[in-house]
């Protein structure tokens, strides 16, 4: 059956006359709209839901609002406009042309670069899907939603670039990232923060606020890549990425706002009675912010990489933000880290720059992290109350890098393996923290109604108000 794909896939890659790539899509599109149904938003693809799409890049077209059900929902491809003469901006090549097509010698890099971000997409996706189940308002369901579908469009967009400029290792690539399952014992997601449970609303939105934000952040070092068709799809995919920060920054204000409430009304920081009255009492939300906090700081590799230090000399991935530094070659320069000792203690160590990569993007994400944390942390002075949400250090509880293994508190403080099992229910959500979030899940879908945990936000979507039916479920 002919597809005019102009139309079905909004895109600004003159999709219509490029034969080969139209193939390679035919094959992959039913198997992802197969996925789309098996492992997508479980229990509301044939609702009507108010949504965004991009249907160019301009400020005209990049948000198109209407009501559409998801598996009808138009996954485009776009990339930023070419930028005229566009040239290296670090590593050894600083200065020369941008690549319009891959080099042979970084081909397996830049592959495995973008297969690693384009399963995260799909990953987050079978994550969330249960939570339209107990979804706290209309709103929250219809953003829930619009998250999940433009992950989609993101995975289109790495499937873009694996079919059009990587050949048949490619496309094989493009059908493994919709074989690999969140979760999935025999192929698991790549990373794995991906693969742990979603599974109720308080995470939802420590997901979007702390791992979307990593998203955000290996988008920037993408969207500075010498490869071309790499960069100005990551530039685009930034401009969505913004409103699933929103989501998770709101969601923990509106429950912050809505615990404080009750605490002024009862005159209690007493998480018992807190709990009684239905709500999240904030030294839970502070361990539920060390868990994914500490999981996302995983997300950004070992603090000292020979990888990122090849990637960044050969201007296959830059820094977020490659202007702010001042020195984009970073040859012979160095800087100093904080390692482990071998004694239970830290010692500073001076490295090259190069290889602190990776540990350089995850600083300015934490000091990102930081931007939310100071206006909680306000709200809940201006309540009257002494309470401070914290980020935990980035020592504590980590898999990946110099960190691995080493027992901490959130603090950083090094505490035997032995403490750190006792005192774990002190720093990190403890069953009966999880028991207590998830009894607190009922499905509301009034519209205009609110669940009794969280607080109204304070607008709508696109100008629309508060009560407006977002998700039709008739
Ligand atoms: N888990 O030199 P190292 C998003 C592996 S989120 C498992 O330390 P490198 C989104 C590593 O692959 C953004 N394995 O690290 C958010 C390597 O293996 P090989 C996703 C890990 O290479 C919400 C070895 O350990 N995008 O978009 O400098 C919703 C040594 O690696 C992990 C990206 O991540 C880990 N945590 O950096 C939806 C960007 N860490 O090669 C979407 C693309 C390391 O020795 N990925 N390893 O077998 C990358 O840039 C890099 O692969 C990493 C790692 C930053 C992940
Ligand atoms: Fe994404
Ligand atoms: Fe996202």
């Amino acid at each position: 059956m002919a597809i005019n794909y102009q139309e079905r896939i909004p895109n600004n890659v003159d999709l219509g006359n490029d034969r080969r790539l139209q193939r390679a899509l035919e094959h992959w599109q039913p198997r992802f709209l197969d996925w789309w149904q098996e492992l997508g938003p479980e229990g509301f693809q044939s609702k009507e839901v108010y949504l965004r799409t991009a249907t160019s890049v301009d400020a005209k077209g990049w948000a198109s609002f209407g009501k559409v059900k998801m598996p009808d929902y138009r996954w485009g491809i776009f990339l930023n406009p070419e930028e005229k003469d566009r040239t290296i901006g670090f590593g050894d090549d600083y200065g020369k042309p941008v690549w319009q097509q891959v080099p042979g010698e970084y081909r397996s890099t830049l592959r495995r670069l973008i297969v690693t971000q384009g399963d995260t997409e799909p990953a987050s996706v079978e994550q969330q899907r249960l939570l339209g189940q107990t979804c706290p308002s209309l709103f929250d369901l219809r953003n829930l939603f619009q998250v999940n579908v433009e992950e989609g469009r993101h995975l289109w967009a790495m499937v873009y670039l694996l079919h059009a400029y990587f050949g048949r290792d490619g496309r094989e690539e493009a059908e493994d990232l919709l074989l690999r399952h969140s979760g999935k014992e025999d192929n698991p997601r790549i990373l794995e923060t991906f693969n742990e449970p979603v599974s109720e609303w308080l995470s939802f939105f420590m997901f979007t606020y702390f791992t979307d934000r990593d998203g955000k952040y290996q988008l920037k070092c993408l969207a500075e890549s010498s490869f071309d068709p790499l960069a100005r799809t990551c530039q685009f995919m930034l401009t969505e990425e913004a409103h699933h920060m929103y989501v998770g920054e709101t969601g923990i204000t509106r429950i912050i706002r809505r615990t404080l409430e009750k605490m002024t009304e009862l005159k209690t920081d007493d998480p018992i009675i807190l709990r009684k009255a239905g709500v999240i009492d904030l030294p839970l939300l502070q361990r539920y912010v060390n868990y994914w906090f500490s999981s996302c700081m995983d997300l950004f590799g070992a603090e000292i990489s020979s990888n990122a230090a090849i990637t960044f000399a050969n201007g296959i991935k830059g820094r977020p933000d490659e202007r702010q530094y001042e020195d984009h070659i970073a040859r012979d320069t160095s800087l100093e880290i904080e390692m482990p000792d071998e004694k239970g203690g830290i010692c500073i160590e001076e490295v090259a720059v190069r290889s602190a990569i990776n540990c350089q993007v995850r600083d300015a994400y934490i000091k990102d992290c930081m931007v939310g944390v100071t206006r909680w942390n306000r709200l809940i002075k201006k309540a009257g109350f002494d309470y401070a949400i914290e980020l935990p250090s980035s020592r504590f509880r980590r898999n990946i890098g110099s960190w691995a293994g080493v027992t901490t508190t959130p603090k950083g403080d090094f505490i035997s393996e032995a403490e750190f099992h006792r005192r774990q229910d002190e720093f990190l959500p403890s069953d009966d923290d999880r028991n207590y979030v998830l009894s607190l899940m009922r499905q509301v879908t009034e519209p205009g109604k609110i669940a009794g945990w969280i607080a109204a936000p304070d607008r709508g979507i696109n100008n629309m108000p508060v009560d407006y039916e977002y998700v039709v479920l008739k």
